[in-house]
This record gives C-alpha cells, sequence and structure tokens, in this order.
C-alpha cells in the first residue's frame, strides 16, 4: 500500500511536471496520402494492385482524400455475408457452447458491460445494445471477409504498407452511438494509422438506426478530453461532450451530415477522424445487420491487444494480417465453414 507520503510526492509530482497531452496527429507520421501535395496518380501509376479492381483505384483514393470515406459498392460476395451471419444466429441459440465477448450497452449491465456470451441471456443477445467483440477470431469466414481483396488493396494504398485487421463488431440492430472519431477508442501505435469497414450484411432501412457521418470532417480540429485526444479514465470530459463538440463543429465548418443506406454486400470504408455515429432506431422490429472491422498498418499495429508484449501469432490473407488471439486459443477458428468457400 502507498504511504500518504508517496501520494503526496505524486501529487507534487503531477503538479510539477503536467503529462504532455497530444491536440493533433503528429504530422511527421501522418498516412502519406494525409499529406499535403500526396500525388495519387503517380502512387497508383506504380501501385501493381492497381489493375483488375473492380473500382477505379486513383478515383477512390482522391474521393477519400477529401471526404474522409468511401463507399466500394457490391464488393463482397453475398454467400460469404450469409455463411458469417448464419454463424452469429448459430452463437446466439447455443450461446452455452461459446466463449466469444459481448459488450452490452444496457443499464443493468452497467457494471460489468462486456461478458463472454455464454452468460448473456438469448434474450438480450437478440435484442439491442449488443455488440459482438472479435467474432473473426472464432470463424474463418469472418477472416475471410475482414481480410477481403477489395477491402484490404484500399486500404494497403492509404497507408502504403502492409494492412493489419486490429478487432471487430458484429450488430444485429443499430448502435444509436452518439457521434465520435474512432481514433479516441480504437488507439494504435500511430494513432493517424488507424482505418474501418462498415459491410453491410442486409440492406438497410433508414428506420433501423443507420450509420451516419459527415464527410470532410476528417480534417477539424481534433477535441481535447481534457487530458489529449484520447479517452480514458483520466479524460475529464466524456464522449458526450465529444459528440456535441464534434457536431457543433461540423455545423459550424458546414459539413453536411449523410445517412448511410447501402446495400447487402457494399462496403464503407472511413479515415480514423471521419465524425460518425448511429442514427436512433425509428422501428423497433427492423435490423441493421452489419459487421465493421478496424484496421492499421505494420508500422503501427505490432501486438495483439490481449497481449502487449508477445510476438503476435499472424494468419495472413490477400498480403494482410490478423492476429490470433493468444488468450483464446482454443475458441480460434471454431467455425470453420469458410474454409470451402
Ligand atoms: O454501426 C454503428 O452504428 C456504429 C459503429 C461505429 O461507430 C464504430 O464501430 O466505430
Amino acid at each position: 500500500m502507498s504511504s500518504l507520503f508517496d501520494k503526496l510526492k505524486s501529487v507534487a509530482k503531477r503538479t510539477l511536471m503536467p503529462e504532455k497531452t497530444v491536440k493533433e496527429f503528429d504530422y511527421a507520421t501522418l498516412p502519406w496520402i494525409d499529406k499535403e501535395g500526396a500525388d495519387i496518380d503517380a502512387f497508383v501509376k506504380q501501385h501493381p494492385a492497381a489493375k483488375g479492381l473492380s473500382y477505379d483505384l486513383a478515383e477512390k483514393m482522391k474521393f477519400w482524400k477529401k471526404n474522409g470515406y468511401v463507399i466500394l459498392e457490391q464488393s463482397i460476395q453475398k454467400e460469404w455475408l450469409d455463411q458469417l451471419w448464419n454463424e452469429v444466429e448459430e452463437l446466439i441459440d447455443h450461446h452455452e457452447k461459446y466463449e466469444t465477448l459481448i459488450r452490452i450497452d444496457l443499464p443493468e449491465y452497467q457494471s460489468k458491460p462486456v461478458q463472454p456470451i455464454k452468460d448473456v441471456p438469448k434474450k438480450v443477445l437478440n435484442g439491442p445494445y449488443i455488440k459482438f467483440m472479435d467474432f473473426h477470431e472464432n470463424s474463418v469466414i469472418g477472416k475471410k471477409i475482414m481480410l477481403h481483396k477489395n477491402i484490404v488493396t484500399f486500404l494497403q494504398a492509404v497507408f502504403n504498407d502492409k494492412v493489419i485487421a486490429m478487432q471487430s463488431l458484429l450488430f444485429k440492430y443499430g448502435s444509436q452511438q452518439a457521434t465520435h472519431q474512432d481514433f479516441a477508442y480504437v488507439v494504435s501505435e500511430i494513432p493517424s494509422h488507424l482505418a474501418a469497414a462498415w459491410i453491410a450484411l442486409e440492406d438497410v432501412h433508414i428506420d433501423s438506426g443507420p450509420l451516419f457521418y459527415y464527410p470532410g470532417s476528417h480534417t477539424i480540429g481534433k477535441f481535447d478530453f481534457g487530458n489529449g485526444i484520447f479517452f480514458n479514465n483520466k479524460s475529464t470530459l466524456n464522449p458526450n461532450d465529444f459528440a456535441k463538440y464534434l457536431d457543433q463543429t461540423c455545423q459550424n465548418a458546414g459539413l453536411k451530415k449523410e445517412t448511410l443506406l447501402i446495400k447487402k454486400g457494399d462496403v464503407l470504408l472511413w479515415h480514423a477522424a471521419l465524425a460518425h455515429g448511429g442514427d436512433e432506431i425509428r422501428n423497433k422490429a427492423l435490423t441493421r445487420k452489419s459487421y465493421v472491422c478496424h484496421y492499421s498498418s505494420d508500422s503501427a499495429f505490432k501486438h495483439h491487444r490481449q497481449s502487449p508484449n508477445t510476438e503476435p501469432i499472424r494468419r495472413t490473407i490477400n498480403e494482410a494480417d490478423v492476429f490470433v488471439n493468444p488468450q483464446m486459443l482454443d475458441q480460434e477458428d471454431i467455425f470453420a465453414e469458410g474454409k470451402k468457400m
């Protein structure tokens, strides 16, 4: 136990030497595409994977630089998406057999929002405010979709580096999450080396609580949580303050809020700093099945989050890596149907 003297010493240290707080991304380590004068045409000419894609890489990259997102239409096979959702249904129906972690954002789970699925009642799992966490670790098809060539090729070009998949979330219903930018919550060693994919597992209905986003918001000034740009237990401001700041700043900058009404098989890719959130669910009967994956680069993400001090065990698909969860080795790829697809 620390003595009163130790406590006073640590208060004095904090008073004399305040922690250095970060207010912006470091320009030197920004992905090349975010720097001034990035020559996308010259880059794409040299990029071996640019040919044979279902989209025009240079055009999408220019759109990304200006708007902070792109939509890749009809880029994932529907049979793969159906297989993934069948596995989620199995996970829910026989939840007592599985260890997959679930995040439950309901008041009665406030003291322990993350729990193994086997401990969460089926009725809760089948309702809103549920996130199935890192299911790609359990599922081969989850990994294949996460590291699909159409996604990986684009992100590889954005980072000009190998792509590393960091984490994933599956949703049955809309999240209704307040406006945020992902870098504040999903932290890689170089915070600007972050991107996300929103993969539609069904056509999105306007009343199902669709994702919304502010095109162009990836360049607005960063919010200060009181201790810098990342939200953690030392922050004096909270996610609601963050949301208010983002909505207000986007409005003041004349950025228009867009609603994501994409079709099954379409993918939205977004920048670390694109302001986005989940709209209100206006029809509670409507699902909004979706798969959200977060990515970083090889230079910025070197360890599995659950095991920061060990060399990761890698699975490579389409030249991109995802790390095996070293704490749940017996759960890795237990859904193996995707091997045949
Ligand atoms: O899908 C949603 O409604 C929100 C997902 C999201 O914002 C995120 O994972 O960062």
